[in-house]
């Protein structure tokens, strides 16, 4: 397996997120990914590269120019607001919501950070900028050696990025790995990709980015959204729209399920994407469905990953791993590099 480790990763370091009412450390935390390095240090997959530079043009076929701007120069602009604020994260604190106007860029700074975000728990920080677009650099160098015939080729990266869509962030994201990807894929030559999304919350941001479109199938296995974050996407009736109609599955599960309901909805889920036949896929990777994951809440042991990986392989395709959520941080790397296993194992 090719992989792909963010450089700048650790450039991305906040230190509170907003929860229930109280300024909380963050869970999506550098140390997630030093893990995940440490363990492939113990059971190497693959030489582990850095990527060359994403074209520009790539990530604007995913997200909105005006959007990219805002977050190359938003730490910049809060440290023209104040000095003192080189010391703090900027996090949201207004939104325009549902009669608001969001095609009027406001000057104000913080009516801009609210105009291209949805939750106040993604702290923007000095280096959020360097470390995402070095994401979506690993992003779109897997998609490249996939293109050029590897079996599967991971991007080791973070932040994560399915929740970030085509003009904002949230969930922890900023850059849509997964999407900078099938959109890479696309571009290599394949005509149809299939985008599966594990991780315990909705892929919102790739959902939408793809919604309409017929080219990219993209189906998520989450915790159902009534009651788990990001809640306002990610339910069953939700099938793609115009060219895009039956082109997005949902498998929305209760809190609570364990591997044998949530290995149901995995085979559901491979056999939607048999049928769509792609040419490659992209496996969003979170291994917050863990049952120790401090914010999340399905039941899957450790071992249970060499299963995913396993079945993940079954579907036979070129295959691209992003790294999404995952926050049992001690954990993170047995449970990651256990999906990869399992996948070379069954691949051979
Ligand atoms: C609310 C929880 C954010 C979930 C982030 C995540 N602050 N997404 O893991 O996949
Ligand atoms: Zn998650």
């Amino acid at each position: 397996m090719q992989i792909y480790a963010n450089p700048r990763h650790a450039a991305h370091d906040g230190r509170q997120e907003m929860f229930r009412g109280k300024l909380v450390p963050c869970h999506e935390v550098p140390a997630r990914l030093e893990h995940v390095l440490a363990e492939l240090g113990r059971r190497p997959l693959g030489e582990i590269q850095a990527p060359p530079p994403v074209p520009r043009a790539l990530l604007e076929a995913v997200h909105a120019p005006r959007y990219l701007r805002f977050l190359e120069t938003a730490w910049d602009e809060w440290v023209a607001l104040d000095a003192a604020n080189a010391a703090l994260d900027a996090l949201p604190s207004v939104w325009p919501v549902r009669g608001f106007r969001a095609d009027v860029e406001p000057d104000n700074f913080a009516a801009r950070l609210g105009l291209y975000s949805f939750d106040a728990g993604t702290p923007l920080t000095a280096g959020t900028w360097a470390a995402a677009e070095a994401g979506a650099a690993c992003a779109a160098a897997a998609a490249t050696a996939v293109t050029g015939g590897a079996r599967a080729a991971l991007a080791l990266t973070r932040p994560p990025g399915h929740h970030a869509g085509h003009d904002f962030f949230g969930g922890y994201c900023f850059v849509n790995n997964a999407a900078v990807a099938a959109q890479a894929l696309r571009d290599g030559g394949a005509r149809r990709v299939a985008v599966l999304d594990v991780d315990y919350h909705h892929g919102n941001g790739t959902q939408s980015l793809f919604y309409e479109r017929a080219d990219v199938l993209t189906v998520s296995i989450h915790g159902d959204p009534r009651t788990e974050y990001p809640f306002y996407l990610g339910h069953a009736d939700e099938i793609g729209a115009g060219h895009g109609l039956g082109c997005n599955l949902n498998l929305p599960l209760p809190a609570g399920t364990d591997f044998a309901g949530w290995r149901q909805a995995l085979d559901a889920a491979l056999a939607r994407i048999a049928a769509f036949a792609p040419d490659a896929l992209v496996v969003a990777l979170g291994v917050d469905t863990y049952e120790g994951d401090p914010i999340s809440r399905f039941r899957l042991a450790s071992a249970d990953y060499l299963t995913v990986g396993a079945a993940i392989a079954g579907a036979g395709l070129p295959t691209v791993f992003t790294l999404e959520g995952g926050y049992a941080v001690a954990a993170m790397g047995v449970n990651v590099v256990n999906v990869l296993e399992g996948f070379e194992a069954a691949a051979r």
